[in-house]
């Protein structure tokens, strides 16, 4: 979703600019050392300049990104590693400017590999100071690349409920998701996404399906970094939530905690449509008077599929 370019450490970059500078060739003394510097700080120059650009403005980023990116990854550090970024860039052009001034009033021939050899050793040295923000780009890069691509103005449900209630399952048979299904909690680790397709006459809409991972009833405070991608998830996105629950008890909570969890999330999310499901029914035989289905053997389902698009239209 955001193109960002890998992010080499320091040691990489300075390869790359040096080597780049190395092969240079130039009979002309003077004018190789010139081109060599500004070899080396074009480079450094227009690489470090295409990172800071690559990642979004935070400014202008949807809310549910901006949280979510805040959770993961950390806004201020990433503010401050980009402006480290910056910071190094220009200062090593000065510092490559300089170099070359002191070698177009240097006659002396001999002096030149001296100044470059200076000039090099204070790039390096601004390079490495900035090696931890770098890496530490990078990282948040690689985090950035395993978030799904979700259209905040698009149509979206959201699938909510205790962790191994069987959202994933229900996400699978309503979407074009592949979502990993096991029988024990939190085998959901992050925001999933499928797309289902209406079956409106009139025009065909995606409807986007989340499935929010597994959510406990506790307060924000303790709630793990799973839990609460979840919560950004349902503070940003929903036109409509389906909860969850295993009156089977298969999942391993109880029904008071679930209903609990219901309770907090009709309270907090109040303008928001609930359609609120019992799994599983085809071993608990249907212990609520919720909607029941099965996403085991498919009972519910099309019932289901029928009232999430009235409450969509
Ligand atoms: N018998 C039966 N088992 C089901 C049904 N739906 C899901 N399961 C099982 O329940 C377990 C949990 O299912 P998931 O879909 O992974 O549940 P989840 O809510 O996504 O779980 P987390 O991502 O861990 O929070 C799996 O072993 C499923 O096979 C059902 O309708 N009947
Ligand atoms: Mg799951």
């Amino acid at each position: 979703m955001f193109k960002i370019p890998p992010i080499l450490s320091a040691d990489e970059l300075l390869d790359k600019a040096f080597g780049k500078a190395k092969r240079i060739k130039e009979r002309d003394r003077k004018a190789r050392t010139i081109n060599k510097l500004s070899t080396v700080k074009q480079i450094l120059n227009n690489t470090l300049q295409k990172y800071v650009k690559a990642f979004p403005s935070f400014d202008n980023l949807h809310r549910f990104y901006y949280e979510l990116f805040d959770l993961l990854i950390g806004i201020d550090k990433m503010r401050k590693s980009l402006g480290a970024i910056e910071w190094a860039r220009k200062k090593i052009s000065k510092i490559a400017n300089d170099g070359i001034r002191k070698i177009k009033r240097e006659e002396d021939n001999k002096k030149y590999k001296n100044i470059l050899a200076a000039t090099y050793g204070r790039i390096s040295s601004v390079m490495y100071q900035i090696n931890g923000h770098l890496t530490f780009l990078e990282e948040a890069r690689n985090k950035m690349k395993k978030i799904p691509y979700i259209d905040a103005d698009a149509p979206t449900i959201i699938i909510a409920g205790y962790p191994n209630v069987g959202k994933s399952s229900l996400l699978k048979i309503l979407s074009s998701a592949k979502p990993e299904i096991a029988s024990y909690p939190f085998t959901t680790k992050g925001l999933i996404v499928g797309h289902m397709e209406t079956e409106d006459k009139y025009e065909k809409r995606k409807i986007q399906v989340v499935e929010a991972p597994g959510l406990l009833d506790r307060r924000d405070e303790e709630r793990n970094y799973i839990e609460k991608q979840g919560m950004i998830a349902l503070r940003y996105l929903p036109d409509l939530i389906i909860f969850v629950v295993d009156a089977s008890l298969h999942c391993g909570y109880s029904m008071e905690n679930q209903m609990k969890l219901l309770d907090e999330i009709k309270k907090e999310f109040y303008d928001v449509d609930i359609i609120v499901v019992e799994n599983k029914v085809d071993i608990s035989g249907g212990k609520t008077d919720f909607m029941k289905i099965s996403c085991a053997t498919g009972e519910g389902i099309d019932e289901l599929k029928r009232e999430i698009m009235k409450r969509l239209s």
